[in-house]
């Protein structure tokens, strides 16, 4: 008898699902007005990302966010404008081998540009414009012509390049650099080990010549300073 009345329970819990499962919420049709998300749109969201990092010895990250090390040994072009040539950024990769011990690291960045003295950030956070040295101070420094300013941030030199809406962070005692690239005119005319921040990371290790490769060494030693190797 208990296993009749336990049978006919299973029975109403079935009956109950099955009518219920009408009731189970499912997307509407497509009825929605929005248009679908493309291809482009998805690739200027990502646009929205601007910064660029090299720190360690040295692990990179493009505009784009593709990672890569790259244990060079001279001076490579991490960013420059391919499209009109206002501005470039050079860091000094230096080491050498020691168990243990990074190989190679970012040692100095030194940032050119039309109508823009030279600035070199350098290893112990000193810097210099146009060959003038600057201790650590605390002072905000105007560059020349209202090109932008130096400021310090807790021992970090921060360059901030006004017109170009470019900003360089250094460290030099964790060998790190942050490079902001606010400029949406720049993206997609830029080249250098920092990519070419058009939204795609797969396009990043592309070489002088504009040819991609996919190998991080042929990618990095092609941005090689000429004469800078040791
Ligand atoms: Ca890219």
């Amino acid at each position: 008898m208990k296993a009749v009345s336990i049978l006919a329970l299973l029975v109403v819990m079935v009956c109950i699902c099955i009518t219920d499962s009408k009731d189970i919420w499912k997307p509407p049709p497509e009825t929605t007005t929005e248009p679908p998300v493309t291809q482009h749109q998805r690739s200027d969201e990502r646009k929205t990302r601007t910064a660029a990092i090299g720190h360690g010895d040295p692990h990179m990250m493009t505009f784009d966010a593709q990672e890569y090390d790259f244990e060079g040994y001279c001076s490579y072009v991490l960013v420059k404008d391919c499209l009109k040539k206002s501005f470039k950024i050079i860091a000094d990769f230096r080491g050498q081998y020691a168990p243990n011990k990074p190989p190679t690291r970012m040692v100095a960045i030194t940032i050119t540009g039309e109508g823009i003295p030279e600035i070199r950030l350098l290893e112990d956070n000193t810097y210099s414009i146009g060959g003038q040295l600057h201790n650590n101070t605390r002072e905000t420094v105007n560059i020349h012509r209202d090109w932008g300013f130096i400021t310090v941030r807790g021992s970090r030199p921060t360059v901030n390049l006004t017109g170009l809406k470019l900003i360089v962070i250094w460290n030099g005692g964790t060998h790190r650099v942050r490079i902001n690239l606010d400029n949406t005119d720049m993206h997609g005319h830029v080249c250098g080990l920092m990519g070419n921040a058009d939204g795609n990371p797969d396009n990043d290790y592309i070489k002088p010549d504009g040819s991609i490769v996919y190998d991080v060494n042929e990618f990095g030693n092609s941005w090689a300073v000429p004469g800078s190797c040791p």
